[in-house]
């Protein structure tokens, strides 16, 4: 993004491992024109950062946050006990469990502090972007005309065919 632009969606993750997953994310809000930043905040390995992270995200002018993480996957519940904002969690695909481990950590908040918990891996990763672009243009009409382009190309590139009949 622009520098001189401030972000209204924070992407963060537990490590930079999650890049791969997460940046599908961020290309969403970029295609859109969303403000957003990246960073990676570590619940167990800098778990100061992120308390300082989630006290100052509101202030800080951002609107929700995206939190990837894998494995033990407490980032987006402790981000989500520390602010009022919407929190999104994907859950990223672990080696050992391939991601259900990451599922189970993030869905299963107690009553009282919600986490909108996502599919596992990159569909969640988009979805997760396409909520949030859905969440600002509810009051951002041109968003709101972006986001209804982006469904329209995607429905026009899905082919009705399963082959093409000319190869
Ligand atoms: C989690 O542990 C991260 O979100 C990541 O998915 C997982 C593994 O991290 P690395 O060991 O690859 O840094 O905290």
């Amino acid at each position: 993004m622009k520098a001189d632009t401030a972000p209204l969606i924070g992407v963060i993750m537990g490590s930079r491992s999650d890049w791969p997953t997460m940046r599908h994310a961020a290309d969403i809000l970029q295609t859109l024109d969303i403000p957003f930043e990246a960073r990676v905040v570590s619940a167990h390995r800098t778990p100061e950062r992120m308390v300082a992270y989630a006290k100052s995200a509101r202030e800080h002018g951002l609107r929700a946050i995206i939190a990837g993480a894998g494995g033990a996957a407490h980032l987006p519940g402790m981000v989500a006990s520390l602010t009022t904002l919407p929190v999104l969690g994907v859950p990223v695909e672990s080696a050992a469990l391939r991601g259900v481990d990451s599922l189970h950590s993030i869905v299963q908040m107690p009553g009282g502090v919600p986490v909108a918990t996502f599919a596992i891996g990159k569909s969640g990763a988009i979805n997760a972007a396409l909520f949030a672009a859905a969440m600002l243009a509810l009051t951002d009409p041109a968003l709101a005309a972006r986001l209804e382009s982006w469904r329209a190309a995607q429905t026009a590139s899905v082919p009705d065919a399963p082959e093409d009949p000319h190869e």
